[in-house]
C-alpha cells in the first residue's frame, strides 16, 4: 500500500513536472525550435562582404562612386568584360582566416556570414560550375571559404554563406536592379539569355557546391529576390531542403519566409513574433571602400546588440575586408571593444529572451528563466538622475540585486506599490552599460507601464515612442532618458514615431505636443482608421506646445497613435512628449 502511494506520488510529480507550453506545440514547431535553437542563443554574429568590389574600394577611373562599394559595377555601369579584368589584381596575400575568427570569437560573435557570390557573380571560392572565381580566374590560387570553413571547425564557430541567387550582373541570364522596370543590363554586349539558363547553368551547381563542399554549413543566407520567378525560387530551395539543418533568411523569393527575416540598416522597434536577424554595417558601406570614415561608435554598437536582444533578435555586424585580405583596423578596434563588453557581460546576451517590460526609460532588459526562477538582466545605458533605477510593476519575490560583472556587489532595493526600486550606486561602473541582475523567485508577473489615462491625459514622452526610421536615409534619434527625453534629426519624411497607450475612456481628446520646428510643415495623425492632417507653424527655434487637433477614441483599450510628416514642405523638427487631453 505504501509502495503504490510512492508509486502515484512519483506519477503525480512527474505529471506535474511536464512543460506545460511545449506539449501544446505541434510536431513542426517543436523541429523549428530545435532547428533554431543554437541561432537563438547565439545573438550575435560576423557578415563578411569581401569580393573583387575591394580591388576599386568605391573608386573607378579616379572618381569616387557614390553609394555602397559592392555596388560599384551597376553604379559605374562597368562593362563585364572590363570588371573581370579586376580578377587579375585581387590577390589578397594578407589574408589569414583563423586570425578573422579568432576576432569574431574575441567580439563575442557565435557564426559568420561571408559572400560566397554577391551581385558582381564573381565566386569567392573554387567553383567547378564557372570560371569566374578566385581560384581560376586570379594569382591567388587559393580556396579562401575552404580556409575560413577549416577555421571555423577548428575554433567552434557556426558558418554561413551569403548567395546572390537572382542578380548576377556577369551572366546572360542573371538579373539586374531595375530588371522588373524593364530596363536594359548597361552592357549592351551581354546578351540577354531567360533566367532559368543563369539558374540551371550557374546558380543551382553552385548552391551546390558551397552546401557539399565546405563541411556543412550552417546558414545559407540569400539576398535580393529580383526578376526572382517561382519556378526558379522552388528550384533553388529544394537544394537546400536536401539539408534539413540549414538555416536560410527570407531573401530567396517574396513573400516566402524562410527561417528568419532580415531587417536592413535598422532596428525594429519593437519585439516581432518571428525569428530576425538585423544585418548592419559599421559604417556605411558594406564591401570595403576607401574613404568611408562614417564609424559607428563602439558604444552605440554594444548598445545596439543589446538593444536588439532585448527585442529577441539577433545582430550580424559587417566588416568589409580589403582586396590584401585584411579588416579594417576601424572595424578590429570596434570589435575588440564589443568584445571586452561582452567578455564581462555575455551572460546577460547568449540564450536571453526579449524583455518582459513595456519600456524601461533608463535602459533595456534580457532575461532568462532557470530551474529555481527567473533572471532580469537589466541593462542601464542612464543611470537615473534622481539615484533611483524605476523596474516598472515587478510582481515577484525578489532574491538577489547585484553587478553582473562583480556579483559581491550587491544593490539595495525597496518596493513602491509595484515597482522595485533599486539605488543606483555612486560611481559609474560601465558608462557604456552597466549590468544589473536580479534574481526572482518562479513566479514573476509584470504589470505594464503603457502611457495611460490619468487625471483626463495620456502623457506620451519621446523615450516611449517607437521611432520608425526607413532603412537607407536620415535616422531620428532618441536622446536623453525620463522627462528630458528628445527626438531629434527628425529629418526624414519617411521616419514614423508612434506610442502605443491605454485608455479606460472613449470619447474626444485635444493632442497637443512639445515641438521644436525650423519651417512650418504638416504632420498625419493616424489612430486607427482615422487620419487627419495638422499644420504644424515654425517655432522659431524654440520648443513649443502646439496642438494637432483632436482625435476620436470608439473604444477604450490599447491604442496605437503615430505621427508622419508630409513629405512637402518638410524641413525638421524635434519632439518631447505628446499627450491626449480627455474633453
Ligand atoms: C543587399 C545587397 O544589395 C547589398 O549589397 C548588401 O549585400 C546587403 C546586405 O543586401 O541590399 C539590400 C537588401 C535588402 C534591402 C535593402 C538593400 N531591403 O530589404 O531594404
Amino acid at each position: 500500500m505504501k509502495q503504490l502511494g510512492l508509486f502515484f506520488g512519483i506519477l503525480f510529480f512527474l505529471f506535474s513536472c511536464a512543460p506545460k507550453n511545449q506539449e501544446q506545440k505541434d510536431e513542426a514547431t517543436l523541429k523549428q525550435d530545435a532547428k533554431m535553437e543554437w541561432w537563438r542563443d547565439a545573438r550575435f554574429g560576423m557578415f563578411i562582404h569581401w569580393g573583387l568590389y575591394a580591388v576599386p574600394a568605391g573608386e573607378w577611373n579616379g572618381k569616387e562612386i557614390p553609394g555602397i562599394s559592392e555596388w560599384i559595377m551597376a553604379r559605374a555601369e562597368i562593362p563585364v568584360k572590363e570588371y573581370e579584368k579586376l580578377a587579375e589584381q585581387f590577390n589578397p596575400v594578407e589574408y589569414n582566416a583563423e586570425e578573422w575568427v579568432k576576432l569574431a570569437k574575441f567580439a563575442g560573435m557565435k557564426y559568420i556570414v561571408i559572400t560566397s557570390k554577391h551581385h558582381d557573380g564573381f565566386a569567392m571560392f573554387h567553383s567547378k560550375a564557372s570560371k569566374y572565381n578566385i581560384v581560376d580566374a586570379t594569382p591567388f590560387d587559393r580556396d579562401p571559404l575552404k580556409e575560413l570553413a577549416d577555421a571555423c571547425e577548428k575554433h567552434g564557430m557556426r558558418l554561413g554563406f551569403y548567395y546572390s541567387q537572382a542578380q548576377d550582373w556577369h551572366e546572360p541570364g542573371g538579373t539586374y536592379h531595375n530588371i522588373e522596370q524593364g530596363v536594359p543590363h548597361w552592357d549592351p554586349e551581354l546578351e540577354r539569355e531567360p533566367l532559368m539558363n543563369y539558374i540551371n547553368g550557374k546558380a543551382v551547381p553552385q548552391v551546390k557546391e558551397i552546401l557539399e563542399n565546405y563541411g556543412g554549413l550552417d546558414i545559407l543566407w540569400w539576398d535580393t529576390p529580383r526578376g526572382m520567378t517561382e519556378e526558379a525560387a522552388t528550384t533553388l530551395q529544394a537544394e537546400a531542403d536536401k539539408y534539413p539543418d540549414l538555416i536560410t533568411n527570407n531573401r530567396l523569393y517574396r513573400p516566402w519566409p524562410g527561417d528568419f527575416s532580415t531587417p536592413e540598416q535598422h532596428v525594429p522597434p519593437t519585439g516581432l513574433d518571428y525569428d530576425w536577424e538585423v544585418c548592419m554595417t559599421m559604417n556605411t558601406s558594406w564591401g570595403y571602400k576607401r574613404n568611408d570614415d562614417n564609424w559607428k561608435s563602439s558604444e552605440s554598437l554594444i548598445r545596439m546588440l543589446v538593444d536588439i536582444a532585448s527585442k529577441g533578435g539577433n545582430l550580424l555586424l559587417n566588416v568589409g575586408p580589403t582586396a590584401e585580405g585584411l579588416i579594417p583596423a576601424p572595424s578590429v578596434e570596434r570589435l575588440k571593444e564589443m568584445g571586452a563588453w561582452m567578455q564581462k557581460n555575455g551572460e546577460s546576451i547568449y540564450g536571453t529572451s526579449a524583455s518582459p517590460f513595456f519600456k524601461l526609460p533608463w535602459g533595456r532588459c534580457t532575461t532568462k528563466k532557470t530551474s529555481s526562477g527567473n533572471i532580469l538582466y537589466l541593462h542601464v545605458f542612464n543611470w537615473p538622475k534622481d539615484g533611483v533605477l524605476r523596474v516598472p510593476g515587478l510582481d515577484a519575490r525578489v532574491k538577489d540585486v547585484y553587478l553582473l560583472t562583480n556579483p559581491k556587489q550587491k544593490f539595495a532595493y525597496k518596493f513602491e506599490d509595484n515597482d522595485v526600486l533599486i539605488h543606483a550606486p555612486t560611481v559609474i561602473f560601465d558608462p557604456v552599460n552597466t549590468v544589473v541582475v536580479v534574481k526572482t523567485g518562479k513566479k514573476m508577473e509584470i504589470t505594464s507601464n503603457m502611457p495611460s489615462l490619468k487625471e483626463g491625459k495620456i502623457l506620451m514622452p519621446a523615450d516611449f515612442a517607437d521611432i520608425h526610421n526607413p532603412g537607407y536615409g536620415t535616422h531620428a534619434v532618441l536622446s536623453g532618458s525620463g522627462t528630458e527625453s528628445l527626438i531629434q534629426n527628425w529629418v526624414d519624411y519617411r521616419t514614423r514615431v508612434e506610442w502605443m497607450f491605454h485608455t479606460s475612456d472613449a470619447g474626444t481628446y485635444r493632442i497637443e505636443a512639445l515641438v521644436k520646428s525650423e519651417q512650418p510643415g504638416k504632420l498625419t495623425v493616424k489612430l486607427g482608421d482615422q487620419n487627419t492632417e495638422t499644420e504644424i507653424p515654425s517655432t522659431d527655434g524654440n520648443f513649443e506646445i502646439i496642438s494637432l487637433g483632436e482625435i476620436e477614441i470608439s473604444e477604450p483599450g490599447n491604442q496605437i497613435i503615430s505621427l508622419t510628416p508630409v513629405r512637402e514642405n518638410w524641413g525638421s523638427a524635434e519632439l518631447m512628449y505628446m499627450e491626449l487631453v480627455k474633453l
